[in-house]
């Protein structure tokens, strides 16, 4: 007997990718739900490119008795509304906004990092995905946290317009062919234009001059990896479509080198090594597109501190940074908790 899965946001960027990597990976359904909003009611959608279409329901009507796991993937204000309501009649909720994350009576996970907080979910029957940027790059830290303990992290971003969603994918692609044939360019989803230009700030601004994003990152990674960890964080949109890059500067409490890390980050659950410090030796994120991994290069030392190394990390922001890091999360509930399928 499989579990029945509701994907909440379906018709979005990381719905469409839930509903692919449930399929991929196999998950145990005997059934799957589409829902979404009013405006796409009764569309049909299809469950990855499996050829099974699934008509959409509407949130506002749906029943969520009986049904076991919902992916939301619908933004703050359908989490805060409809989360609790799935919660109260039984469906585990795994949300992808960030509206539970930092609610201390939410666990907010990702599998390879801190997979016994998932314990905490019966508090609320609700569990937390966090923000992509954070997603990988916690995935890159813990193992060298178990080796060496770090102290603190300098992180810098290059988030693919993805990030802000379809209407940021179209917005690059549209900014673009008019760039080329000599259109006026209108920033709409962003604050400025974003073909051929980068832009510092994502999420809104906070009163201490960061943005919220650079602030997620932040409490995020302390309350998944160790609140002791320092952080500081400037997150950067570039003109990509798919694929977040990081550049991370560590500083450790005990001596790590650089070969040492390559070592332990080579055998990490999630993480594939790619450094070959040649010519093209390194991974950008065209070529992370459609993967689950988080991917590391570019190690080397940091001789400016004591115990310092630097690294590149980039992974595929749908997917380990939301979509497929629901459905691991899916998959460790049904492990330790349901035991169905
Ligand atoms: C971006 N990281 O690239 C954001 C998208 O808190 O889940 C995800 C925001 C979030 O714009």
């Amino acid at each position: 007997m499989g579990y029945r899965v509701a994907v909440v946001g379906a018709t979005g960027n990381v719905g469409r990718e839930m509903l692919a990597i449930l399929a991929e990976r196999k998950f145990p359904m005997d059934e799957v739900a589409a829902v979404t909003s009013s405006r796409s009611t009764g569309s049909e959608i299809e469950v990855g490119d499996t050829g099974k279409m699934i008509k959409c329901k509407n949130i506002e009507h749906f029943d969520w008795s009986g049904w076991d796991i919902a992916l939301f993937s619908a933004g703050s204000g359908p989490a805060k509304e409809y989360a609790p309501k799935a919660a109260a009649a039984g469906c585990i909720v795994i949300d992808n906004s960030s509206y539970y994350r930092m609610d201390p009576d939410v666990p907010l996970i990702v599998p390879e990092v801190n997979p016994d907080a998932i314990d905490g979910y019966k508090k609320r029957n609700i569990i937390a995905n966090p923000n992509c940027s954070t997603a990988q790059m916690v995935v890159a830290l813990k193992p060298l946290h178990d080796a060496a303990k770090i102290k603190r992290v300098v992180v810098s971003t290059y988030q693919s317009v993805s990030g802000a969603g379809k209407q940021g994918m179209d917005e690059l692609f549209e900014q673009s062919r008019a760039i080329f044939v000599g259109d006026p360019v209108e920033p709409t989803k962003f604050t400025k234009q974003i073909a051929f230009n980068v832009i510092p700030h994502i999420d809104v601004f906070m009163d201490d001059g960061s943005t919220k994003e650079e602030w997620k990152m932040v409490v995020e990674t302390k309350k998944i990896l160790d609140p002791k960890i320092k952080m500081s964080a400037t997150c950067v949109r570039v003109p990509v479509f798919v694929g977040h890059s990081e550049a991370i500067n560590i500083e450790f409490e005990n001596d790590i080198s650089a070969k040492e890390a390559q070592d332990i980050l080579r055998e990490a659950p999630g993480i594939m090594l790619i450094d070959k410090r040649e010519d093209g030796g390194y991974v950008t994120p065209v070529e992370c597109v459609g993967d689950g991994a988080t991917y590391i290069s570019r190690v080397r030392e940091d001789p400016t501190v004591d115990n310092g190394l630097v690294l590149w990390c980039v992974s595929d922001n749908l997917r380990k940074g939301a979509a497929l890091n629901a459905v691991q999360i899916a998959e460790l509930l049904g492990r330790r908790h349901l035991q169905k399928g």
